[in-house]
């Protein structure tokens, strides 16, 4: 489904067994070389959602190579199959067109998100890559309310989706930028075929523009 311009939902994409896949592959780097963290904010801030990064470390609000806030290892190497993954999300989103011929696309980073069944993620925009790339973003485990929102501000109007298990959202061309964030996770409904007994994942392939 085409929620707006460059932006497409399509639900069920990854089938159980590539679930189960990525799920044991972000168990592994959820253990290092840089543990899962609640990432601090500026502010003082702790976030709800717990992250582990792959190729790139994401620290508010900027990309490093090393983990500075957790340990200060090296971040894991991206691996190939992401690339080839992203590139098949890219095709099956949009086609062989559409913002960025899937061939053309070279993710370079994958921030891994877990849920439990009370956190959540504010309304923002991911402005720290220095490219105009979509995003592919994968859920796995407990479905969740999915807010996306406007280009201009952190309010109104958006549109609340319900992101399931397996699903695939691809937020290109003019949905790139904008507002969006995630009010709240559906705890009990995920498929256990996942090998997620609870909680939410989700993984998002970016390129950073960065060298
Ligand atoms: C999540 N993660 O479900 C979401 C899915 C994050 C984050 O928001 O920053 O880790 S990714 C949704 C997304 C990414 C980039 C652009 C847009 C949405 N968008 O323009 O709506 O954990
Ligand atoms: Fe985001």
């Amino acid at each position: 489904a085409v929620v707006a311009p460059g932006a497409v939902h399509v639900p069920g994409w990854l089938a159980p067994a590539r679930r189960r896949e990525l799920v044991e592959a972000c168990r592994v780097w959820a253990r290092g070389p840089a543990p899962i963290r609640h990432t601090v904010l500026p502010g003082g801030g702790v976030m709800s959602v717990q992250t582990v990064c792959v190729g790139w470390h994401w620290l508010p609000y900027r990309y490093v190579r090393t983990a500075d806030d957790v340990n200060g290892a090296r971040v894991a190497d991206f691996p190939d199959w992401l690339v080839r993954l992203g590139r098949e999300a890219l095709s099956a989103a949009y086609g062989e067109e559409g913002p960025c011929p899937p061939a053309a696309y070279s993710p370079d980073v994958a921030l891994i998100n877990f849920y439990d069944g009370s956190a959540r993620m504010g309304m923002h925009q991911d402005k720290e890559e220095r490219s105009g790339a979509p995003v592919v973003s994968l859920s796995i485990g407990d479905s969740c309310v999915f807010r996306f929102g406007n280009t201009e501000t952190r309010g109104r109007p958006y549109t609340d989706v319900e992101l399931a298990s397996g699903d695939l959202f691809v937020f290109g061309g003019p949905s790139r930028f904008a507002y969006h964030g995630v009010p709240r996770v559906l705890s009990g409904t995920a498929d256990l075929e996942s090998g997620m007994s609870s909680g939410r994942l989700n993984i998002t392939l970016r390129e950073t523009g960065l060298s």
